[in-house]
């Protein structure tokens, strides 16, 4: 019989994931951390056989059936397994609702399961993420009438009352720029707001609702004069008629997420807050869903490394396990050290995330989520990328086959930079961000994690801010030279 590899195995990803257990311990009362035991271990469980269920079967896309065979339009997408299970596992391990409970540890033992649920979910995570931020955005309105509506839907405990919802932003004239947004709002004489446009990339196609940026009827031009609006898709169990799906977007990857180019005209749509700065309204979304995805892009690594450090002790090569190469193993070792460093950042963003709109938080530290929260997203982000490649080159030639599993780690991992705000953008947002109190804020809370640690660590911290502070200063008059280094000093602080 010729030779046959023994592929990887996943461990379990909540049992054998020490770093997320020792965060656990550490940040969480004991009582508190007990209760969440239940529900990380199931997610756990659901994740091995999400990964086992993966590797049995044929990879699958989302369908979309514009009509019916009568020619009625009905837009009916068909989803895969993974998302078919989402609004079950989202309610009943209260992912969504977890992070709303009234305590500074909510948005931790929110994260905790996202973090868990994310890969199995086959970025089911993605309309979670943007539910989570219309949530948020809502709360942050005060609109007590859309809090009251869709609230209990999108923190639902409940499979049957439960409701996912979009983010409507990105036009084809620009989704770093949304200042040309083209849809417009217009009200008629019933007093009732109506969205008409296009929206070139909606990810949560399938939700019940959706927060959309339009630029009311007779407002000027640029991102002032948008306004943030709240609507809905669904008519009972019908599509509305104001809104149609014109074709799925084919995907270098998260093909199971159906994302869609939409058309509304004449959607009902009720306005969020005030009729303009609608991008200010809706930037406690955009932080929450970037928060999510500092998160999800951390747990994508340690996917592809718990992979790779399994097959390390299964394949042999010159006489030995690959573990037991100097070189593979340092180049796990190098992969680890770059997780752990992107794994605090994320989850760091998380406790402040809590901390903070619990009213736990110390006085800079709103400052301090406020930076770091775009900071994390942009490295993680990038890291991922890097990580996810690296994995697949641990398992040399099986790792560009696609029926292992493996490439789809890769393929997923781009998207992390590109969404909620590319790479460049959101060094260009952390530059908003320090040059307010951002680096102040920095250096309060860097005091207080280098206090009694490594000394030289400590001083390569001081030293990359105070270098940060010399540049903001130098370079405050020279717009074009700060931008064109923005993204050098966001990755520099990001690492630190
Ligand atoms: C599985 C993983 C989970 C993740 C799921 C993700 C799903 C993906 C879905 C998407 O991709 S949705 C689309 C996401 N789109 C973006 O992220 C847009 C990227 N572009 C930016 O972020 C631009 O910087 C921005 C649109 C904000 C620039 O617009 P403007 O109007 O030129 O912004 P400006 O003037 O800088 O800011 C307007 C106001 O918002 C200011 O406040 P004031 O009006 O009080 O002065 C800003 O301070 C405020 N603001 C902007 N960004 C903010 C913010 N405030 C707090 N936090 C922020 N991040
Ligand atoms: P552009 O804004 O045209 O950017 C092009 C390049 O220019 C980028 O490299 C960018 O970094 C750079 N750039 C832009 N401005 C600057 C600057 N000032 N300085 C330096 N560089 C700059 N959007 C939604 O609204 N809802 C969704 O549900 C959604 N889902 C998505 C799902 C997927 C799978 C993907 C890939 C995208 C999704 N998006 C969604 C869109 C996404 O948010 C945008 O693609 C993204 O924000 C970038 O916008 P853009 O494509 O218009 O690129």
């Amino acid at each position: 019989m010729a030779f046959l590899q023994q592929p990887p195995q996943l461990e379990h990803p909540y049992r054998g994931d020490r770093l997320l257990l020792a965060l656990l311990d550490r940040a969480l009362p004991a009582a508190r951390r007990e209760l969440l035991d239940v529900d990380l271990d199931a997610l756990g469980d659901y994740a091995v056989m999400a990964w086992q269920r993966a590797r049995a079967g044929t990879p699958r896309k989302p369908v979309l059936t514009a009509w019916d065979a009568w020619g009625r339009r009905v837009d009916r997408i068909e989803l895969t397994a993974a998302w078919q299970e989402g609004p079950r596992l989202t309610t009943r391990h209260a992912i969504l609702a977890a992070g709303h409970e009234a305590h500074e540890h909510a948005r931790l033992e929110e994260f905790a399961r996202v973090y868990l649920y994310h890969v199995a979910s086959e970025f089911y995570t993605c309309p979670l993420a943007m539910t989570d931020g219309a949530a948020t955005a809502l709360k942050a309105s005060g609109n007590t009438e859309l809090i009251g509506r869709a609230l209990p839907r999108f923190l639902s405990r409940d499979p049957g009352a439960f409701w996912l919802s979009g983010q409507w932003m990105t036009e084809t004239p620009g989704g770093s720029d949304v200042g040309n947004t083209e849809t417009v709002a217009r009200r008629g004489a019933d007093g009732q707001w109506r969205l008409y446009g296009r929206k070139w990339f909606s990810s949560a196609v399938v939700g019940e609702a959706a927060l959309a940026l339009a630029r009311p009827e007779g407002a000027g031009p640029g991102a002032q004069a948008l306004a943030l609006f709240y609507v809905e898709t669904m008519d009972g169990d019908a599509r509305r008629p104001e809104l149609t799906i014109d074709r799925l977007k084919d995907k270098l990857g998260t093909h199971e997420l159906p994302t869609a180019e939409i058309h509304l005209d004449g959607l009902p749509a009720w306005p969020v807050g005030e009729l303009a700065h609608g991008v200010r309204q809706v930037a406690p979304m955009l932080n929450t869903t970037r928060a999510w995805n500092a998160v999800c892009a951390v747990a994508s690594m340690a996917r592809a490394i718990a992979l790779a450090r399994d097959y390390a002790a299964r394949r042999s090569a010159f006489g030995r396990p690959l573990l037991e190469q100097p070189l593979h193993a340092h180049t796990l070792a190098g992969m680890q050290a770059e997780f752990e460093g992107a794994f605090a950042l994320a989850f760091e963003v998380a406790h402040l995330l809590g901390r903070v709109e619990h009213g736990a938080a110390q006085p800079h530290e709103a400052a301090l989520l406020r930076l770091l929260t775009p900071l994390a997203k942009l490295w993680t982000g990038k890291l991922a990328v890097a990580i996810c490649s690296e994995a697949l080159e641990c398992f040399g030639g099986a790792g560009y086959i696609e029926d292992t599993g493996l490439p789809q780690l890769l393929r997923d991992a781009q998207v992390y930079p590109i969404w909620e705000g590319t790479t460049n953008v959101l060094s260009l947002d952390s530059l908003r961000a320090l040059t307010g109190d951002g680096l102040g804020a920095l250096r309060a809370a860097a005091d207080g994690w280098l206090a009694g640690g490594d000394a030289a660590a400590a001083q390569a911290v001081r030293a990359a801010l105070d270098a940060a502070a010399r540049r903001l200063d130098a370079d405050g008059v020279r717009r074009p030279a700060l931008e064109a280094g923005a993204r050098g000093l966001a990755v520099t602080l990001a690492r630190c």
